[in-house]
């Protein structure tokens, strides 16, 4: 079958449509392509088995996986004429580790041709192989029906991968105009809608005006040591901080564990803050619905919006809790939220696509959002999280100690110096400083480490832009 046919076929089928559809972020496109119901259409489905047989039979790999659900019964028909194993990931149970998730047996190193229906910004194709590698399989190939971005071969082929396509937007446009499907109008917004959307998606910078001022402040004074200050009682609390407040860029406090707090503790911290050019987060890890969460912040005991610059905010609830915190303050000023993106604690419940959309809703929300709380398994694991975050917003990451290790409640640390290359703007440190003999001394030798490793290892492009105009 040839090319012509296929796109004439989907078409057929409804898999390709010309019209006007609203896509998950509101955006109306003019064409929409959904290869979901050709499982049941016999006669397409094996013609299509058939074009992706002679595509990958010169190919080199050891086991196959189609991604689920659209593309898997395709590669385990493609698995079965080529004689090679079938395995898949359980859609459900994504999460970092990944290892027991996938079905199906194979050896460390074999290598796994990936096969899915469609390629839109090859965001998700990089998840995949990530998944698939860290279970010890080599990821090389991927093979999709319709190639529907101008620039995902480019996007994987940055990252050593090689995408194989049966079709793309290009030749789905001109056969269906030659063949009276569609008209040269439709043809082209199809293009134009393309163009835009990609060059939308190039432009990721945020602004948050939190996030340039703790970039400037870490830059002004040469720390990114932020100290979570986990004290039980204030004479504990503002002796540790009074002998360390040199060193940090913000002091991160539970005011909740404090067993003597009172009004005077939020003035006498604002004021240190002050003359000792820090800032203050509560790490509250706001959690509730939009309306209970506005209280918590804003009143009870703590009042903590009066004083802290900044929160730590779970996104379970959904983003409703961004606008109970932070939305219609009537001139009062409200601090910025960093997000849990991830967790340093062993067995978390958070996973990749949880993670994922707090990083959307995290870009959706600039005035509000400085940044993620986050952690990596590992240093790749970190740089690759990293990556994926909005520009102009921070990374903060908890978790970090001078030497690997964990701790009997499931913490689980990093190095400074991982922590930093792997991509944290900022490092939190709690009992490896306020824990130590001499907590200034500690304070001095992780703001030098973290603040060395700043210098010498992050490119300019991953240091915040602010940083870089003052360096
Ligand atoms: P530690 O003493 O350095 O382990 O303290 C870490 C602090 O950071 C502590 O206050 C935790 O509540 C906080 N934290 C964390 O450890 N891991 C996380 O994922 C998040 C917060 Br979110």
């Amino acid at each position: 079958m040839s090319q012509t046919n296929l796109i004439l076929d989907l078409e057929n089928a409804g898999a390709v449509k010309f019209g006007n559809f609203v896509l998950k972020s509101g955006k109306v496109s003019p064409f929409y392509f959904d290869l979901r119901d050709i499982v049941s259409k016999p006669e397409i489905f094996q013609r299509m088995v058939d074009l992706l047989v002679e595509k990958v039979r010169p190919m080199e790999f050891d086991v196959v996986t189609g991604i689920p659900y659209t593309a898997l019964p395709y590669a385990a028909v493609v698995a079965q004429r080529l004689g090679k194993p079938l395995i898949y990931c359980r859609k459900e149970e994504k999460s970092y580790g990944l290892g027991g998730s996938i079905v199906g047996s194979y050896r460390k190193g074999d290598r796994c041709l990936v096969i899915d229906d469609l390629i839109t910004t090859g965001e998700s194709k990089l998840e995949t192989a990530e998944a698939f590698e860290s279970a010890g399989l080599v990821v090389k190939d991927f093979v999709v029906f319709i190639d529907r971005s101008l620039k995902a071969k480019e996007v994987l082929g940055s990252r050593g991968y090689r995408l194989h396509s049966l079709v793309n937007l290009e030749e789905i446009l001109t056969t269906l105009l030659s063949h009276g499907k569609i008209t040269a109008h439709q043809a082209e917004q199809a293009r134009t809608f393309t163009r835009n959307l990609e060059a939308s998606q190039a432009d990721t910078r945020v602004k948050n005006p939190f996030a340039d001022k703790l970039s400037e402040l870490m830059y002004r004074k040469q720390t990114n040591l932020i100290l979570s200050l986990d004290a039980t009682n204030k004479a504990d609390f503002f002796r540790i901080l009074e002998a360390t407040a040199s060193e940090i860029a913000m002091v991160k406090v539970h005011v909740d564990i404090l067993e003597d707090f009172d009004p005077t503790f939020p003035v006498r911290l604002s004021a240190l803050a002050e003359e000792e050019d820090f800032y203050i987060m509560a790490d509250r890890k706001f959690a509730d619905i939009g309306n209970t969460a506005r209280m918590q912040y804003r009143g009870g005991i703590y009042r903590i919006a009066d004083w802290a610059d900044a929160v730590t905010v779970h996104l379970i609830s959904g983003e409703d809790i961004l606008k109970g915190l932070f939305g219609d303050a009537e001139g009062r000023s409200i601090g910025s939220a960093f997000l849990l993106a991830r967790m340093s604690s062993r067995n978390n419940l958070i996973n990749e696509g949880y993670t994922r959309k707090v990083i959307e809703i995290g870009r959706q929300y600039p005035a509000w959002v400085a940044g993620y709380i986050g952690h990596g398994e590992s240093l790749e694991d970190l740089k690759r999280f990293r990556e994926k975050l909005p520009e102009g917003q921070l990374l903060l990451m908890p978790g970090v100690q001078l030497r690997k290790g964990k701790d009997e409640l499931g913490q689980q640390y990093m190095t400074v110096e991982d922590a930093v290359i792997g991509g944290a703007d900022g490092i939190i440190v709690g009992r490896g400083i306020y824990g130590a003999p001499d907590p200034a001394s500690s304070a001095k030798i992780y703001r030098e480490k973290g603040w060395e490793a700043m210098e010498a290892h992050r490119s300019p492009k991953l240091v915040h832009s602010s940083m870089a105009t003052i360096a």
